[in-house]
């Protein structure tokens, strides 16, 4: 497993990081995900070989939110 810690824009409430939580969640690789409206990150462990970063990062983006890291 590897931490990560991405930086997610345009989120503005507690239900926009409850999705980017959701969406993390429900990917399988990802473990211990926390999200952060405060410092707009969104904090998680994964295994690359079940979920690469490039499929977490698709999985936010199609919650509505973009990555800037
Ligand atoms: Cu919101």
């Amino acid at each position: 497993m590897e931490n990560i810690t991405l930086k997610v824009t345009g989120m503005s409430c507690e239900h926009c990081v409850k999705a980017v939580n959701n969406a993390l969640s429900g990917i399988a690789g990802v473990a211990s995900a926390a999200v952060s409206l405060k410092e707009g990150t969104a904090s998680f462990k994964h295994d690359p070989a079940i979920a690469p970063l490039e499929t977490i990062k698709a999985a936010i983006r199609d919650t509505g939110f973009d990555i800037a890291n």
